[in-house]
């Protein structure tokens, strides 16, 4: 049975192309099992070959889609052409695991998976192989199409063994979608196959941080995940996948994988994407005293997600920096303690942030933050605040973005309490981050003046002499004048949508 993993991908401006870690885990799992498994990335493929003219060329039993919450439009639409080819379609992901049933509504959905599906998977395509066996003595009848023209769903046997799949969504003989179980968190993560980093086109992939290290589209920059989860729960965070518990993979099977990635695959980069990397201080220590015994600090990493401030010390930054990490990044958030204690829970201060800051750059690496915008009870002073810290702290690259409410999230409920703007036609596609526009109003706060700040802080970080001193030093910013002079478009001299309208 051939099956193609898909991710499909929207408009949304990004300044980076990273490989598909979930994709490469499910294609891993596939794989360890005998499965002649392809990816398609629309992120990487599109400009060369649509899914549709993939479909066309290459025929696939199985199309499984991937999406995060703002991504499902585009997943209902890559399933409705993957269906148009006779394969069966699965879902899954982030957005399938909070919402299942939304997508099960759709006539070009067959089957859905919430949560971790590196089993799921290999467990529906044993399922598929009875269900052959079935129909061949007794075929399912196709479901009746309320519109001629749409696809039909897919129902399946019981027989097969469809229900007792756990964290899959289907649909019976009789067209009556079924949620089994959930699929608890997989407990031994060191047991789950590797990701098969092999079939990604690492070539077309962008390096891990390209506004700061040009845009290298020929950078084999990978990713690697050594822990699933965080027992945080920032009222924002939507983790609906990885979940509320920390699980770590061992140092040795880390370090197994990092070393398929330098030595075999030639990764130029690498990028630790965990949830919060650093939960176990000293596992983190660990495993930067193993990279550095078994010789693989001179490829450079960096953490795109994961630090927390307050799991921190001098001696962590320092082996990191001997273990060959260049960067890393940090969820500061918000310049005000009142919105990092009330509004945002992430259990760190301002004095946290500020210490782990001077702690990492002691240790002579380059430094990354994360900023937030417009949370539910932000005012313009507090915004200001968070503008001002970011000046007093300068890190290489500061990432400001508005806040984008998931569902699932303690801000999604605030909101759905308080707010007017949701309803059950959302649209889901408007909750990019890394958008332009502010996503809600709350209380007295409206879009325009969060949109206002947004921009401000871009142009007050960006705009100083010194920094433009800084990057006009650097070669490859005039390699990558273009491109640069875009993202300035969008971020720096440009308005929201809605303070242009009011212009
Ligand atoms: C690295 C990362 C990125 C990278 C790489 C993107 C990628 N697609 O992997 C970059 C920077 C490019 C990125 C971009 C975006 N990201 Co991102 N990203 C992450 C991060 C930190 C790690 C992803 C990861 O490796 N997870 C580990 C793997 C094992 O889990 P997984 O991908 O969920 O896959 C498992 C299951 O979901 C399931 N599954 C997934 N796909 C499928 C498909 C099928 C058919 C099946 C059966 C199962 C299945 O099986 C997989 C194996 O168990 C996560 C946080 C997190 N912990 O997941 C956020 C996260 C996924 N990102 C998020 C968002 C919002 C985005 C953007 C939409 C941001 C934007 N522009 O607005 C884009 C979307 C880009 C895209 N095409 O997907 C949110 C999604 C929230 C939500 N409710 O949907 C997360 C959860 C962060 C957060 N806490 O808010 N991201
Ligand atoms: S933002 Fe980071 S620390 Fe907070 S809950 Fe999410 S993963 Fe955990």
């Amino acid at each position: 049975m051939r099956i193609l993993l898909a991710s499909p991908e929207s408009n949304v401006w990004n300044s980076r192309k990273h490989i598909h870690m979930g994709l490469g885990y499910l294609a891993g799992s596939l794989l360890a099992h005998g499965y002649d498994v392809d990816l398609w990335d629309a992120a990487v493929e599109e400009e060369y070959e649509s899914l549709e003219a993939r479909l066309r060329r290459e025929r696939y039993d199985v199309v499984g889609i991937s999406a995060p919450t703002p991504l499902i439009p585009n997943a209902w639409e890559a399933a409705a052409t993957a269906k148009k080819y006779g394969a069966i379609t699965i879902l899954g992901g982030p957005h399938l695991t909070l919402m299942p049933h939304e997508s099960m509504e759709k006539p070009q959905v067959d089957l859905v998976v919430r949560g971790e599906a590196e089993y799921t998977i290999i467990e529906i395509m044993q399922a598929l192989e009875r269900e052959q066996e079935i129909a061949r003595h007794q075929p399912a009848p196709p479901a009746p199409a309320a519109d001629p023209d749409a696809p039909s769903p897919r129902l399946f046997h019981p027989e097969a063994g469809w229900g007792s799949i756990l964290g899959l969504s289907w649909r019976d003989l009789d067209g009556k979608i079924q949620h089994n179980l959930d699929r608890p968190l997989v407990d031994d993560i060191d047991a789950i196959p590797f990701p098969a980093h092999h079939l990604f086109k690492i070539e077309r992939y962008t390096n891990l941080n390209p506004l700061t290290d040009g845009l290298d589209m020929n950078a084999r920059a990978y990713t690697i995940v050594t822990s699933r989860g965080c027992p945080f729960k920032c009222t924002y965070c939507s983790k609906p996948v990885t979940g509320d518990t920390w699980r770590g993979r061992s140092v040795d099977n880390v370090i197994a994988e990092w070393e398929w990635l330098v030595k075999d695959l030639g990764a130029t980069e690498i990028g630790v994407t965990d949830d919060i990397w650093n939960l176990d201080r000293n596992r983190a220590k660990e495993l930067c005293r193993a990279l550095i015994k078994a010789n693989l600090n001179h490829v450079p990493w960096v953490t795109i997600h994961g630090m927390k401030v307050n799991n921190t010390d001098a001696e962590l930054f320092q082996l990191m920096k001997q273990a060959g990490c260049k960067r890393v990044g940090f969820g500061v958030e918000n310049g005000d303690d009142w919105m990092l204690r009330h509004v945002i829970k992430k259990g760190q201060t301002v004095d946290m942030v500020r210490q782990a800051f001077k702690w990492a750059k002691a240790a002579k690496l380059q430094t990354m933050g994360f900023f937030i915008f417009g949370m539910p009870g932000e005012t313009e002073e507090s915004m200001e605040k968070t503008i001002r810290l970011a000046l007093e702290l300068d890190p290489d690259l500061a990432h400001f973005m508005m806040a984008a409410p998931f569902p699932g999230t303690e801000m999604w409920e605030t909101l759905k309490k308080h707010g007017d703007v949701f309803s059950d036609q959302m649209d889901w596609s408007q909750l990019a981050i890394q958008d332009d526009k502010a996503h809600f109003a709350f209380g007295d706060l409206d879009k325009e003046t969060v949109e206002r700040k947004w921009h401000e802080a871009h142009r007050r970080f960006y705009l100083r002499p010194r920094r433009i001193a800084r990057i006009a030093a650097r070669r490859d910013t005039w390699r990558r004048f273009p491109y640069y002079l875009k993202t300035a478009a969008s971020m720096l001299l440009g308005f929201g949508e809605r303070e242009k309208a009011a212009a």
